[in-house]
């Protein structure tokens, strides 16, 4: 057991820094064991008083600290395992220190350490601290020269800004010296060292200036960059068009790297990237890698405006970074790939991982008031539903405040390091409006729910609706306040036309209803039919919407919904209902081929595209039912979607079967949104065959997976033939992994698919690929790979009933934590849910989190998260 417990850090707490630093010249002498950083600060008292300097600093080993210019005695400085302090100081002076690291022995992948044989860098949020000594805080703001001296062997020594100097050093060593003229905080600092081969671009910007881009990646593979690069430039254009933002230094570089926590980081003009989010072939990429390099590659250029010119005042500020940044990345990539389809993933994404979170003890508010490491607050709240909060602002205040808004946001707080008070209060300033109810969104956890119910006059022509709303409580919040929640909502008549509708005296088609109190009545007029009601159109707010519509009004919708999030959304209701009814022993036959045919209807429909039939064919994942009901029985939900997937699969046999053969890639591969869409829908249609289990299907399978022609339907065939089992499947998976042995972003897919085969045999062979030769923990993709997707898509097994699967991911965090506790803590999310599942299986989960807390020298980061799974 620990012997301290780690103390919690409060937003109430915040003080200004009590040093500034202005200016810093940093020189890095690279040696993968001992490095050498001399820091030289210019440093400037910021309160009245002289406070005693206390800079952060971890796993340093100092070799010498000076105050202008004088070496420091003993006595006159104090340097612990976490700060260097330094009494009775004079209000400006320069600060002189030289410190000792060991990049090559850094497992945690914060700091300085190095992947591949290079040298790189990862100080979000707190890794500066491990470079040098420093105020790590994002408040503090310098302007950075940075030398580097290494071997000529490292032959490309990068870090942020402009490159001014370069040269030769005796001794077969190199330098080079980077300025960025704009003020960051530490966190955006970055370094890369080594050998790399780079593709290069240029483009002009909104005021004719020409920027070089480079991408850096591993020798041989700047091919692969190619689609990275192409997302780069349109990202850059969108952004002058959309948000009038044009990029500000003279180059932008992104550099891959293969041994990252994450996936991306925005160091200025240098972002950092999980080489799985950079690179892309059509020989060794899917569709959605592709779909999330653009993605990310958006997002985190998307960054140079909103999180680095305008940075957060303090951690507690995250989503005024991420979620504002998720948003303009959703904006960017509706209009690269379609807004509906655009929009359904984005909101498939939010209820996997955000409601979630809100229903488990992790819970907690878009801006948190506290935590013990910030590491574990990059979560799904503060980026998707921190997105979605800025999506419902846009909606309350209107594109055109919205707009002004933001540039009154760029504006006003350039060069500043602010709060999400200061962004709000900029659209209050443009709309007009009092947004004070607003910011509950922000400072309450949970999901709220709302019903919307009508009722309709013939005689009057109207309709009444009742919307209410109701905050369950989370942990640590009790009571909450009603927020406002914009309701959209559009009518259509029983043969699916839209019916248009007077509100306010205003004949329209679609209206924003704002619930912003616990009960509400709104009455249209002019409804000249029976209306069915298509409400939360586009999911207008992040909720979990109930209503009384009946089976036959959610087939109109599924028909005929000219909201096509709406369209979905009624199959995957309708889907929904059946499961669940099924998993409680009470299945529904009759309804269950009513579904499938209408299913076969929407797919025929000429005017809607592949992508969008692809979702309408996937059901709700088992772990969105799993929210709808406790205690949960993942085996009986597994078992009751896989019925109606058969039901399905037997109905439609023919009209899938159709599909898989006319879909069928011909001309040249093209990662664009419709080849995407034509391949997800054709590995949709054999996905769904797969579920009969028919010998057929695995022949048919096979043909597909050794036919295929790029990593998009290889993975589709291998996961067929995975639902059906059998030596088709064991000789593809070989096949397989002797084919793509040397391409470790593809080995890291044999292994995700393994972890997510849901047949009862497959839980021995899950937990024993630990011990494959290219199994490595160290590495946090190939980690992942096999644990991440073992414990978040595979409930079958996970939850397997003797706990093996509970014992196997408490193992591994146990087993990381002592090396990488960032990636470790990442883990334990699953864990949190056990207070929801059937007693039996609650009780195995749980006694797996006492395990893990009363390891001895457990990390602050699995400890916070532990602990708060199990209070
Ligand atoms: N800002 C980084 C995330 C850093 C995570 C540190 N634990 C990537 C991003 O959101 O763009
Ligand atoms: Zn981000």
């Amino acid at each position: 057991m620990r012997t301290e417990t780690p103390q919690p850090i409060k937003l109430a707490e915040y003080r200004p820094p009590a040093y500034l630093v202005d200016e810093v010249h940093l020189t890095f002498r690279l040696e993968p064991n001992t490095t050498r950083v001399q820091a030289r600060l210019s440093v400037r008292r910021n309160g009245e008083h002289a406070e005693p300097l206390v800079f952060n600093g971890e796993r340093l080993k100092p070799v010498s600290v000076a105050v202008d210019g004088r070496v420091l005695a003993a006595g006159e400085h104090t340097i612990d395992a976490e700060f260097l302090t330094i009494p009775n100081l004079p209000a400006a002076f320069t600060l002189e220190t030289e410190v000792e690291i060991d990049p090559e022995n850094n497992k945690a992948l914060e700091g300085l350490y190095m992947s591949g044989g290079r040298f790189c860098t990862q100080c979000e949020a707190e890794g500066f601290r491990k470079i040098t000594f420093w105020p790590d805080r994002p408040d503090v703001l310098s302007k950075f020269t940075v030398r580097i001296e290494a071997d000529r062997k490292f032959r490309h020594l990068l870090a942020n800004g402009n490159l001014i100097e370069r040269g030769e050093l005796p001794g077969g060593r190199h330098f080079a010296v980077w300025n960025d003229p704009f003020l960051k905080p530490c966190y955006l600092f970055a370094l890369v060292a080594g050998e790399l081969d780079v593709l290069e671009d240029k483009l002009t910007t909104m005021s004719g200036r020409t920027v070089d881009l480079r991408i850096f990646v591993d020798p041989g593979m700047a091919g692969r960059a190619t689609y990275a690069m192409d997302a780069l430039k349109r990202s850059m254009l969108w952004d002058e068009q959309a948000y009038g933002r044009e990029y500000d230094l003279d180059l932008f570089m992104i550099v891959a790297v293969r041994d990252f926590n994450f996936g991306a980081m925005e160091n200025k003009g240098l972002n950092v990237f999980n080489s799985s989010l950079l690179l892309a072939d059509p020989a060794t990429a899917t569709d959605l890698d592709y779909e999330r390099i653009e993605a990310v590659v958006a997002h985190e250029y998307f960054h140079n405006w909103t999180g680095n010119r305008i940075t957060c005042r303090d951690w507690f500020q995250l989503c005024l970074k991420e979620g504002l940044t998720v948003f303009r990345e959703q904006g960017f990539c509706a209009d690269m790939r379609g807004h509906a389809v655009g929009r359904i993933k984005a909101v498939k994404a939010l209820r996997m991982r955000q409601f979630a979170e809100d229903q488990g003890p992790l819970a907690h508010p878009v801006r948190p008031n506290s935590y013990m490491k910030i590491d574990n607050f990059y979560t799904a709240t503060i980026y998707e539903k921190g997105s979605e909060v800025i999506g419902m602002l846009k909606t309350l205040v209107g594109p055109d405040a919205f707009r002004k808004g933001m540039d009154l946001y760029f504006d006003r707080w350039d060069g500043h390091a602010t709060t999400v008070e200061a962004f709000i209060e900029c659209f209050a300033e443009t709309s007009g409006q009092d947004l004070s109810d607003f910011f509950v969104w922000y400072e309450q956890a949970g999901t709220p729910r709302i019903t919307v119910g009508g009722r309709y006059d013939e005689t009057t022509r109207t309709l009444e609706l009742t919307l209410t709303q109701t905050n369950p409580p989370t942990n640590g919040q009790e009571t909450k306040r009603p927020v406002p929640i914009p309701v959209t909502v559009g009518l259509l008549d029983l043969e699916g036309r839209t019916l248009a509708f007077e509100r306010d005296g205003q004949a329209v088609d679609e209206t924003v209803i704002v619930l912003d109190q616990p009960e509400m009545k709104v009455t249209l007029t002019g409804v000249d039919a029976m209306p069915v009601i298509s409400a939360l159109r586009g999911f207008s707010a992040p909720v979990v919407m109930t209503t009384d519509a009946e089976p036959k009004e959610r087939y109109v919708q599924l028909a005929s919904d000219p909201d096509l999030f709406n369209r979905w959304e009624a199959g995957q209701d309708l889907a929904a209902d059946l499961i669940l009814s099924r998993a409680a022993g009470k299945p529904n036959e009759v309804g269950e081929e009513r579904y499938a045919e209408a299913v076969g209807r929407a797919l025929n429909d000429q005017a809607s595209d592949e992508a969008f039939k692809a979702l309408l064919l996937s059901l709700p994942a088992e772990t969105d039912l799993a929210l709808l009901r406790s205690p949960v029985d993942p085996a009986a939900i597994h078992d009751a979607r896989e019925a109606l997937r058969r039901r399905i699969a037997l109905h439609l046999h023919d009209e899938l079967r159709r599909l898989h053969t006319g879909l069928q890639d011909l001309g040249e591969f093209s990662p664009d949104a419709a080849g995407a869409g034509r391949r997800a829908l054709r590995n949709a249609a054999l996905d769904l065959l797969s579920a009969t289990g028919r010998q057929e299907v695995a022949d048919i399978a096979s043909g597909h997976y050794h036919a295929a022609l790029n990593m998009t339907d290889a993975i589709g065939g291998l996961n067929a033939l995975m639902n059906i089992g059998g030596p088709a499947f064991e000789e593809a998976l070989a096949h397989f992994f002797e084919k793509f042995q040397d391409e470790p972003l593809v080995i890291d897919k044999w292994f995700a698919l393994q972890g997510r085969d849901p047949s009862e045999l497959a839980i021995g062979r899950i937990l024993g690929l630990t011990a494959h030769p290219a199994f490595d923990s160290r590495n946090p993709n190939r980690l992942r790979a096999l644990v991440s997707s073992f414990a978040n898509f595979n409930p079958a097994r996970f939850h397997d009933p003797s706990g093996a699967g509970y014992r196997f991911l408490a193992d591994q965090i146990i087993a990381v934590d002592r090396f990488n506790p960032m990636t470790a803590a990442r883990l334990v999310d699953p864990l949190g849910g056990w207070k929801r599942l059937k007693p039996e299986l609650g009780r195995l989960m749980k006694a797996e989190l006492e395990r893990i807390v009363a390891i001895e020298g457990l990390s602050k980061n699995v400890y916070e998260l532990a602990t708060r799974a199990l209070n």
